[in-house]
């Protein structure tokens, strides 16, 4: 049985090191496949086999500093030799020294600056599948910086080979793909998505139109809406809660003397700000937010409530702090304060901060039920609509009940789907009948 060891050629006076290493003992390796990729301060090249056999031994490992004509590994078996002389002198062909040309230099010096961890390329399925593609150190060590995965990249070079213009076409193009998530072009985006093109119509050849400008609160809004409705799976739990009573308390108290001469008044959502107070003290996923390596929930143990408020420039969120620790009427002067100062652009961006989860009440308007969209990084929100007499079977006949519809969406990731029933049910009956929240 014949030996052969295979040396490293000549690569210059100066040491390299074993960047990566392609083959293992026992592999089976023909002339000319890639053994392994070393750098130095100038050059970077794979080193290709010089004989084709089995692997006996190998005896460099990743990190080493090593010099020509240094041990690679060990051939045994039927050494096959690419040429006479490579018996003598075990020096790789030129053809084979892929050391960077000025070319390539250039080229990859043009790549956007980009941290990978800023990258919107996956950082998980990096190099693993590298070895198995055609290109050079350059191309390998490039890609590795970027947190590429090569075989994700169709080469156009001579044989599929991936050369720095397939590098850096890649590297732009997804880029591109992470800033144009946003209607208009969006095609991939860092979520994964895949998506259609943005239909791209001319209106105006159907009819006469005007185009306007999205206030600063609409991009902002629609660029957090947008987010939280692609990133979170909702799930919308609707309910319906008999306010009968609640109406009869609120109106016989906004009509004391007393608390007209105040000019405040109790509306409905004073006492569904207290409901849900109470609501999420018994459910405490409720009022948590998932980390952001998505690990772990970070349970909140106070209670900061956001209101959704309708304003002539468009939907802001105000937070009311501690609500489970206020009245109904401190509770009332709060809201028509918080959203006076809303209506009038008067909020700070410390207003609007810390909430645990959003209230979204659309009741003064009007409609059955919809959708409201979770306000990250919360886990739920309640939507309320208009409450409407309805016939209600009391077990011997229907009689007229004021019902409130309620939408509750929340974050399936956190909250399962009977969790979420419960708490829906637990809001009603609080509803139903406040005095449960005094329990
Ligand atoms: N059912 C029936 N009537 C209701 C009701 C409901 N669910 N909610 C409020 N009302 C009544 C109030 O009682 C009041 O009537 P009275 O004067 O006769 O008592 C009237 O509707 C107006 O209430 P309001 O809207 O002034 O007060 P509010 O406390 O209910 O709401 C606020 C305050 C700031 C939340 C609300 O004005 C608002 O901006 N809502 C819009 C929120 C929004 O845009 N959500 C959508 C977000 S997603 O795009």
């Amino acid at each position: 049985m014949s030996t052969q060891t295979l040396y490293l050629p000549n690569v210059g006076s100066d040491a390299v090191e074993v960047m990566q290493i392609f083959v293992a003992v026992g592999d089976q390796i023909v002339v000319e496949q890639p053994l392994i990729v070393v750098e130095g301060d100038k050059v970077s090249m794979e080193i290709p086999a010089a004989a084709g056999g089995c692997i006996q031994d190998l005896t460099v490992q990743v990190g080493d500093k090593i010099r020509t004509g240094a041990a690679i590994l060990q051939l045994s078996g039927d050494v096959q030799a690419v040429a006479a002389e490579a018996e003598k002198a075990p020096v790789v062909a030129p053809a084979s020294l892929t050391v960077a040309t000025e070319k390539e230099v250039a080229l990859v010096a043009e790549l956007p600056v980009t941290s990978t961890t800023e990258s919107p390329i996956s950082m998980e399925a990096v190099i693993d599948n590298s070895a198995y593609v055609y290109a050079s150190p350059l191309v390998r060590r490039m890609a590795r910086e970027f947190g590429i995965d090569l075989s994700r990249i169709i080469g156009s070079g001579p044989k599929g080979r991936i050369v720095p213009e397939d590098l850096q076409i890649y590297v732009k193009s997804a880029l591109q793909r992470a800033v144009n998530i946003t209607p208009g072009v969006s095609t991939e985006g860092p979520s994964g998505l895949q998506l259609l093109p943005w239909p791209q119509v001319d209106f105006s050849q159907f009819g006469d139109v005007e185009r306007q400008d999205l206030s600063r609160i609409n991009r902002a809004t629609g660029a957090n809406l947008h987010r939280n409705w692609v990133q979170i799976p909702h799930v919308t739990q609707g309910g319906s809660a008999d306010i009968t009573e609640l109406e009869a308390f609120r109106q016989q108290q906004n009509n004391e003397p007393e608390q007209q001469k105040l000019g405040i008044k109790l509306t409905p959502l004073v006492f569904i700000l207290l409901a849900v107070a109470k609501a999420l003290q018994r459910f405490p996923r409720f009022n948590s937010s998932l980390s952001t390596d998505g690990q772990q929930l970070i349970l909140k143990k106070y209670v900061h409530l956001g209101i959704a408020v309708d304003t002539p420039n468009g939907l802001v969120v105000p937070v009311i702090r501690d609500v489970d620790q206020q009245g109904l009427w401190q509770l009332a002067q709060t809201v028509a304060q918080t959203s006076q100062r809303a209506r009038a652009g008067q909020l700070t961006p410390a207003d609007m901060q810390g909430g645990c989860f959003t209230i979204s009440s659309l009741g003064g308007i009007g409609g059955t039920t919809f959708t409201p969209i979770i306000n990250a990084p919360e886990v739920a929100i309640l939507g309320v609509s208009k409450a409407m007499q309805q016939p209600q079977w009391n077990g011997q006949q229907f009689i007229p009940r004021l019902m409130l519809p309620l939408s509750l969406s929340y974050d399936h990731r956190v909250i399962d789907g009977a969790e979420g029933a419960r708490f829906m049910t637990t809001l009603e009956r609080l509803l139903a009948d406040t005095r449960r929240l005094l329990l």
